[in-house]
């Protein structure tokens, strides 16, 4: 139902509204894939998962070739296949895929060592090439290198991601970081490492990154996020770097929601991603 809520938010209009074409595709519909059963009894809805993430692999670069999209979710696990898809897209115009993962978790599970079962914490192993996935997702065909990949937000990490995290050159800001040196410095650091290899930026927004003060429509809340001013700055930035190629929003639960008001935050950001301003500004990039 998330999908059906951003869209009574006015997420189409609202970036219509900045003079930049939409166009809703609709649903996507997932393919069947012959997952085989895994020894962890704790998964579930596991080849159900992996023909989504075919079929969104397959939605992803066929829409990103004429267009910035934005994925609706949604479980994050729909990042596998949106992801995978702006890799093969990355690939095909021979420039390398950035990926900033805004989310409290690190979603880094691999198949073995998640306990919950819930696949939404396990995108990032799946993308990144981790092992243990063969025979239960679809062959990764264009793996992220880790270093690629800019975290802001994490408030929430297994002992088994941490291991993963550590040596993986992956640019992590937890909120630790970001309450004592703000967001600015690392991000645009960020920016500019995307820029100087002509890269082509995804990103990924989980509800979870935000504060559930603010943000209170989803599953998987974890106090102390990022404040509307924190996101909405976020969502700035990006857009003067004028590098983003598409982005996820995801985990959006309209029942957890209060009155639509985390739809109407989230719809929000992605109009500040596509240029919705306070005030004209002289462009300062990054
Ligand atoms: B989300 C968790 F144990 N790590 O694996 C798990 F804390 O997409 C949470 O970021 C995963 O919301 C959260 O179940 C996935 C848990
Ligand atoms: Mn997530
Ligand atoms: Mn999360
Ligand atoms: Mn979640």
């Amino acid at each position: 139902m998330g999908p059906s809520a951003y869209r009574a938010a006015g997420l189409g209009d609202a970036i219509r509204d900045l003079g930049i074409p939409v166009e809703d595709a609709g649903s996507v519909a997932p393919v069947p894939f012959a997952a085989s059963a895994h020894p962890n009894r704790a998964i579930h809805h596991l080849a159900e998962t992996a023909g989504w993430t075919l079929a969104l692999t397959e939605a992803a670069f066929r829409h990103s070739a004429e267009a910035r999209p934005i994925f609706l979710g949604g479980d994050h696990s729909l990042s596998a296949g949106t992801v995978a898809g702006m890799g093969l897209r990355a690939r095909a115009e021979g420039r390398p895929l950035f990926l900033l993962w805004l989310d409290a978790h690190a979603d880094l599970h691999t198949l073995d060592t998640t306990t919950s079962g819930n696949l939404h914490g396990v995108p990032l192993a799946y993308l990144t090439g981790r092992p243990g996935f063969a025979g239960y997702f679809p062959p990764l065909e264009a793996a992220l290198d880790p270093a690629r990949i800019c975290m802001v937000g994490l408030r929430s990490v297994d002992p088994a991601e941490r291991e993963i995290l550590r040596d993986s050159g992956t640019r992590v800001h937890d909120m630790r970081d970001i309450d004592e040196t703000g967001i600015v410095a690392p991000l645009r650091d960020f920016l500019r490492e995307v820029a100087s290899a002509d890269g082509l930026l995804h990103v990924s927004l989980d509800v979870d990154f935000l504060d559930p003060g603010i943000a209170p429509g989803v599953g998987t809340t974890v106090p102390g996020g990022a404040t509307f001013r924190e996101a909405h700055l976020i969502m700035e930035l990006l857009h003067d770097s004028g590098l983003v190629r598409s982005l996820d929003l995801v985990e959006l639960n309209p029942f957890l929601d209060e009155r639509g008001r985390t739809a109407l935050l989230m719809a929000d950001l992605a109009a500040s991603l596509f240029g919705r301003r306070i005030l004209d500004r002289p462009t300062r990039s990054f």
